[in-house]
């Protein structure tokens, strides 16, 4: 059982997903859409280096393919031992080294065989990158919410396009300072964006746990849904997002990203708007002209206002 509220009959695994082992990797069958989800439940889906590998190599490979147009991004669950559910708790403690999270003899993801390679990624840190390739992917990313959101896993659901979260068991909770560890990017200023300035230096400096409804009232999260309910109504939205325009859905992401983005939002953006300026005969005229070794006509094309 891949989650007690997954559908089998909806979901097919990634070819290759077979790979992974702390992370479940599967497309839907009728929507351009896939569903990636930490898979170490008797944790509460606590991420280890191996488990940040698996995330950003699935996470990649959607970003980069035509056929995909959404990311929902759960946690499975629940525990066997409790029948605890979770998104993701966060760093796993247990491996957390003097510098930082540390490849353990049972986390063998992604380790080179490369000496040099091996020693710079002692101490990884790396959750911050799979943060950023979620927030530059070009299609929208959700985080869908059965449990515990913790720590660098609440960070994760922060800097998700959207979050949908069971209405019974998700709770929303940050205790970066209760294990000296500090989100001081999209975690906790791109939160302050969503729910304010007061009330997420309350969320850091109080840690209270927060429900669904709490969530989505403060406007980090988009709906409490009912627990057995979560993940069609999560299909929902991909399938409605999906059936619009590719090109209006990247241009408005990054729209929303840029005022927070600085020079590297405006990088993304106009590289975007450099794609749709390619397309047009004026353009082609500039590269035919290079090609032929002439000046080009641009006089012939209008100045629109
Ligand atoms: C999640 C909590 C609230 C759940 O409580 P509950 O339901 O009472 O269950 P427990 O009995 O506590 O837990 C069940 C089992 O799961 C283990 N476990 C839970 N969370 C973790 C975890 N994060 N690491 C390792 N194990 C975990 C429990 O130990 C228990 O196991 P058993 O049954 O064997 O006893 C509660 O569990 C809780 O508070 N968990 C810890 C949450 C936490 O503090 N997370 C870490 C916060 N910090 C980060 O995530 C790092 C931040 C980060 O990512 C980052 C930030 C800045 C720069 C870089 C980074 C980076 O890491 O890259």
């Amino acid at each position: 059982m891949v989650s007690e509220i997954f559908d089998p009959d909806r979901w097919e695994p990634v070819e290759g997903s077979d790979e992974f082992d702390d992370i479940t990797y599967h497309r839907a069958v009728d929507v351009p859409a896939v569903r990636i989800a930490f898979d170490r439940p008797e944790v509460r889906n606590a991420f280890r280096p191996g488990t940040v590998d698996e995330l950003y190599a699935a996470l990649d490979h959607a970003r980069k393919r035509a056929d995909i147009g959404c990311v929902l991004l759960t946690g499975n669950g629940p525990s066997e031992k409790d029948g605890g559910w979770a998104f993701c708790s966060g760093g796993d403690q247990s491996v957390r080294g003097g510098s930082g999270y540390e490849y353990r003899d049972d986390d063998e993801a992604d380790v080179s065989d490369d000496p040099l390679v091996r020693e710079a990624k002692a101490g990884r840190l790396h959750i911050l990158e799979v943060q950023r390739l979620i927030r530059f992917m070009p299609k929208p990313a959700v985080a869908v919410v059965p449990g515990w959101a913790v720590g660098g896993g609440h960070s994760l659901h922060v800097v998700c396009d959207m979050t949908l979260a069971s209405e019974e068991h998700a709770k929303f909770l940050q205790t970066d300072p209760d294990v000296a560890s500090f989100d001081g990017g999209f975690g906790s200023a791109y939160l302050a964006k969503q729910v304010g300035q007061k009330k997420a230096r309350e969320v850091f400096f109080m840690g209270k746990t927060y429900s669904a409804e709490e969530a989505v009232d403060m406007g980090m999260a988009n709906e409490a849904i009912p627990h057995e309910e979560l993940e069609d109504v999560a299909l929902e939205w991909a399938d409605e997002m999906t059936k619009k325009s590719p090109t209006a859905m990247r241009m408005l992401k990054y729209a929303f990203n840029m005022t927070d983005d600085g020079m590297v939002g405006q990088q993304v953006f106009a590289g975007e708007a450099t794609r749709l300026a390619y397309m047009t005969e004026e353009a082609q005229e500039g590269r035919d002209a290079f090609l032929e070794k002439r000046q080009p006509r641009f006089r012939d094309y209008p100045w629109h206002y």
